[in-house]
């Protein structure tokens, strides 16, 4: 078992490396949506392509089946492929690879990959991506960064979203910060809401700034 592991994971830190290679040289920056289903990855994106359609954004959509959230990207006039990974419980780097050879990407891009609501599996999967940004929705309770300590520690920043529902909820905010923070002390953390808005600015604005 810890020789196919090994065996796997060590193919897919090759591909990762060269896909990291291919996106600096060609100035782009790239960031891995990491979360549990529903935490509102798709809803988030959709608003972050509505703000930054003309600015070279391109979306790759991973989820076991269906077309359904490239469709809703496509929507905001953002190109988006979907990769579905049947019974795959993450997207791989030759996945990355293969899908960014059919977007035909030229230079400069924001690629944004929304990995397989999971969040257990993409923890371990370098896709070649500069930072994973986990999304930890208010209605999944603030002990899940202790829960799945690994996707939190391999994340460059954490959203808290959907804080419209803050009101309804005996969600903790300061506790799920000190939750992440206890298993990745550096990791950034923003509040969000894709439906009220609140937080897109400082999320929009923590993009450019990688760029
Ligand atoms: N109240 C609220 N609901 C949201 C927000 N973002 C997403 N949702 C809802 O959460 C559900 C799952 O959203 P979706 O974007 O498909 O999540 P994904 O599975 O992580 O891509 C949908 O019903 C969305 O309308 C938010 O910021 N606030
Ligand atoms: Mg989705």
């Amino acid at each position: 078992m810890v020789q196919i592991e090994q065996d796997i994971l060590g193919k897919n830190d090759a591909i990762a490396a060269e896909n990291r290679k291919r996106f600096h040289q060609a100035n782009q920056l790239v960031v891995n949506l990491v979360s549990s289903p529903g935490s509102g990855k798709t809803t988030l994106l959709t608003e972050t392509c509505r703000r930054l359609a003309n600015d070279r954004v391109v979306v790759i959509e991973g989820d076991q089946e269906t077309a359904n959230d490239a469709d809703r990207i496509r929507e905001t006039g953002v190109r988006a492929i979907q990769v579905n990974t049947g019974k795959g419980c993450h997207l791989d780097a030759a996945m990355i690879g293969s899908a960014c050879d059919r977007l035909d990407l030229d230079q400069g891009e924001l690629v944004i990959i929304e990995n397989v609501g999971n969040l257990v599996c993409p923890a371990g999967f370098d896709l070649g991506e500069r930072h994973k940004v986990a999304i930890l929705s208010v209605t999944e309770g603030e002990d899940k960064p202790l829960k799945y300590p690994d996707m939190f520690a391999a994340s460059n920043l954490m959203l808290v979203n959907k804080v419209d529902l803050l009101p309804h909820l005996n969600f903790d905010v300061q506790a799920c910060i000190d939750n992440a923070r206890k298993v990745n002390p550096e990791i950034q953390v923003i509040c969000t809401s894709a439906t009220s808005g609140e937080g897109m600015d400082e999320w929009i604005d923590w993009l450019q700034k990688q760029r």
